[in-house]
């Protein structure tokens, strides 16, 4: 059982934010305050082998736990959580780190004067708990300005508008210490296909990040651009859909090297896609600069589940991909509790969350030490694949005359063994291995 008890603590002002489909309200007025507020959590530590170490590099965004559950036939079923407090509580179950909106911290009405305070308090609650904010992102969807688009809106005006918030964002991004900045385009894309030339706002898109990695230059700091690419919701079609779109568009970057990908386990899924594919792919390109774990089933709206809860087959390849690939980066969790939980529930959905990486790493481990899945590795000539493909001096009359040798017939009665490797490790999975 561990208990955390907090410093009575201040807060600024009314404070709204509005987060894709979550709001926190803190309904205190400025300068009124005086929450004495105490709590104990509940959280009782596993002990054992799922316990998370910061080394793990476990993150959730503000907007995550502090997901108030309205969709769009719904409204709110929880109460919003103060910053402060979700702080604490990551500290409690062993998260590493918090991430967070421009205005989830800071609401986008608040004087120099109030975002000074918010900040400053923020700040204590991090530097008591040792959490970190190793992310930080723009809000460029929920207000109405932004209802065409933004980066790529067809009004100049709407666009300055939005590039300036995102600088803003990045300053804010900057002075909390983070090394990334995530770009979801929720709202660059179009329903009505006539009214958005997708080359053109390609252009602006391109246009509006070059300015960002300028400024970034600039001013000196260590960012770094990660896009977030979605298919559809809330816009119809979205610009830069799949991570395959989104490293295309990079290299046409004035500064390639500083931006890359933020790939979401339900945005590669939505479009059918195999995330592990995108992720392996994005690491190839180097170009995986962090990334939004969650858990979605094909075809349906973006779930952002709890890790692991659907597709667990894909979420464990992710999870070795990612544990054996030298990825030194966040594990971010960008998922939502269920609508039916309560503020209990909100901590189960968050623990849940690291516990299940953490199995599939155990799981990782084990598939790499299996005598039986090594074999069948070899019989599905895995090791080959390190294998270059062009012989002798690599010019075509060396591998003509190479192939002259080869038995096509018997190259084509091969075995792989892949319906016994499957099902090694199907029952690694099911915890009979
Ligand atoms: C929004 C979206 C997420 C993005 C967030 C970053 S906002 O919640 O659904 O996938 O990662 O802007
Ligand atoms: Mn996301
Ligand atoms: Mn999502």
């Amino acid at each position: 059982m561990f208990t955390c008890t907090q410093q009575p603590r201040l807060l600024a002002f009314g404070y709204r934010t509005l987060v894709g489909d979550s709001s926190f309200f803190l309904g205190v007025t400025f300068g009124l305050l005086a929450r004495h507020g105490t709590y104990e959590s509940d959280v009782t530590m596993t002990s054992g082998p799922y316990e998370p170490q910061p080394e793990d590099r476990f993150t959730f965004g503000l907007w995550t736990v502090g997901n108030v559950g309205r969709d769009p036939f719904g409204v709110e079923v929880r109460e919003a959580l103060d910053p402060v407090d979700i702080v604490h509580r990551l500290a409690d179950i062993g998260a590493y780190g918090v991430t967070l909106h421009d205005n989830d911290l800071v609401p986008a009405d608040a004087t120099a004067a109030e975002r000074e305070v918010l900040l400053k308090r923020f700040r204590e609650a991090l530097d008591s708990t040792g959490l970190k904010v190793p992310m930080t992102t723009v809000n460029l969807f929920t207000r109405p300005v932004f209802k065409e688009g933004a980066l790529t809106a067809n009004d100049p005006d709407v666009r300055r508008f939005a590039l300036a918030k995102a600088l803003d964002a990045i300053d804010l991004g900057a002075e909390l210490g983070a090394d990334i900045f995530v770009l979801w385009g929720g709202r660059e894309g179009t329903e009505a296909h006539a009214a958005k030339p997708v080359a053109e706002a390609l252009d602006r898109y391109a246009e509006a990040i070059n300015s960002m990695t300028a400024y970034i230059g600039a001013r000196g700091y260590k960012t770094r651009i990660a896009i977030e690419p979605k298919p559809n919701e809330p816009r119809g079609d979205i610009l830069l859909p799949t991570v395959g779109h989104a490293l295309a568009f990079i290299e046409s970057l004035d500064s390639p090297e500083l931006v890359g990908v933020n790939p979401e386990f339900a945005h590669e899924t939505m479009s059918g896609l195999s995330f592990h594919h995108g992720v392996a792919q994005a690491l190839w390109a180097g170009k995986l600069f962090h990334i939004d774990l969650n858990a979605q089933r094909i075809g349906r709206f973006d779930q952002d589940f709890r890790f692991g809860s659907e597709e667990v087959k894909e979420a464990f390849y992710l999870v070795h991909l990612l544990e054996t690939s030298g990825y030194s980066g966040m594990r971010h969790f960008d998922a939502h509790p269920y609508r039916t939980e309560g503020p209990d529930g909100v901590w189960d959905f968050a623990r849940g969350c690291i516990r299940t990486y953490l199995i599939l790493k155990e799981k990782a481990a084990r598939f790499e030490a299996d005598a039986d899945i090594r074999a069948a590795l070899a019989v599905a000539r895995v090791p080959d694949l390190a294998t270059p493909t062009t012989v002798g001096d690599g010019s075509a009359e060396a591998l003509r005359a190479y192939v002259k040798t080869l038995d096509e017939a018997a190259l084509g009665r091969a075995h792989y063994g892949h319906e016994q490797l499957d099902q090694l490790v199907t029952e690694l999975l099911l915890g009979v291995r």
